[in-house]
């Protein structure tokens, strides 16, 4: 079976995007792959070092994989910093990676802000530890949201140089896993990773903002659904979104240039597992206010049982700490059979 790899940052509450974007699709994914998912603690500290409870932020995550399905028995689930293996290929990565690669990404921008000079290296080399994760298990597809999408071409452009920096080697190595044909014939030992973009809703958006993602980080609370969000606050939330005054439209093609008003059928569509044209054949011609309370009473019954067994899971921190301590030990042994070609590859003694 071809192998799964992504990850979610310990880093706040999940919000619907994270779980229409990611979680849902990893859930989706575990009959057709081998799945590793991971709580990547390593990035969590890149854009702020000190947290007030990573530990807990960490346990709620891994509750929050198992609530919506994730099956840490047949698949592999665990805390990043639990594998030492990240760290050290991040390493090597920074020196395959060129800085210019870097500066290029819009994430990067967009968290450091103004203060360029003053962000952390780690946030700089962010994606260089993302590529690590991914190829230290030579994951072939990764599930994300539409964010992430410049990331994965960074970890193709990283494993790609890695390739044929290291040709030879590879070669006669004995451990290649494909050639790739193109300009040239090549022993490749990282594959080309493919992302998995596509989903009900590869981008929420805030809301408050239809042209801003759905982020755990924004300031407003009201912007973002989260998981652990009772059913008034759910209520409440939809109730305030910002809309245009206008009624929804009676055909898809009508949400073209209304961001806010294309992000609540959007989500109405995801949530309830059909499309956006069934959701305008339903509510075409219909004002906010009549479909604003049915979004919210799906969005009700969608999050809240995920809501209820996240909190039973967390009453046994004992129990998570256990499903992740098992998932490392089952993920260090790819990893440190990676990290010995790699070392053998590069010619480390
Ligand atoms: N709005 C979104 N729509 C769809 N997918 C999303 N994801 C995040 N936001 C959306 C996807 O969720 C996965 C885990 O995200 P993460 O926590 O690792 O990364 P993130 O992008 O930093 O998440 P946030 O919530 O947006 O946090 P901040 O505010 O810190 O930027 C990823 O697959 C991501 O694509």
């Amino acid at each position: 079976k071809e192998r799964v790899f992504s990850g979610v940052q310990p880093t706040g509450n999940l919000h619907l995007g994270n779980y229409l974007g990611a979680i849902k699709r990893f859930v989706a994914l575990q009959d057709s792959y081998d799945c590793i998912y991971c709580v990547v603690d390593l990035h969590a500290i890149t854009a702020q070092l000190v947290h007030e409870d990573l530990k807990g932020q960490t346990r709620s995550i891994t509750a929050a994989f198992l609530a919506a399905g994730i099956d840490p028995e047949r698949h592999i689930v665990f805390n990043q910093s639990a594998v030492s293996g990240h760290a050290e290929l991040a390493w090597i990565f920074n020196c395959v990676a060129r800085i210019g690669w870097m500066n290029r990404m819009t994430q990067f921008k967009d968290k450091a802000g103004k203060d360029r000079e003053n962000a952390s290296l780690g946030l700089l080399a962010y994606p260089s530890l993302m590529a690590a994760d991914i190829l230290l298990y030579r994951a072939t597809h990764v599930p994300v949201g539409d964010d992430q999408k410049q990331h994965l071409e960074l970890t193709r452009d990283i494993a790609m140089k890695f390739n044929i920096d290291f040709s030879g080697k590879i070669a006669s190595s004995g451990r290649a896993v494909e050639t790739i044909v193109g300009e040239e014939r090549i022993d490749a030992y990282f594959p080309l990773t493919e992302p998995l973009i596509e989903g009900p809703a590869p981008r929420v958006m805030s809301l408050r903002d239809g042209t801003k993602k759905m982020s755990k980080s924004d300031p407003s609370d009201l912007s973002r659904i989260n998981l652990t969000d009772d059913a008034d606050t759910i209520l409440k939330k939809i109730r305030k979104a910002k809309t245009d005054p206008d009624a929804l439209p009676s055909e898809v093609e009508g949400l073209a240039g209304r961001p806010e008003a294309e992000n609540l059928v959007t989500l109405y569509a995801a949530l309830a597992e059909t499309s956006r044209a069934s959701v305008i054949a339903e509510f075409g011609g219909r004002q906010f206010s009549e479909f604003k309370p049915a979004l919210a009473d799906l969005a009700v019954e969608k999050v809240a049982p995920m809501n209820g067994e996240m909190r039973r899971l967390m009453d046994d921190p004992g129990h998570i700490d256990a499903v992740l301590a098992k998932g490392a030990a089952k993920a260090r042994v790819i990893a440190d059979e990676t990290m010995a070609d790699v070392k053998d590859i590069i010619g480390f003694l």
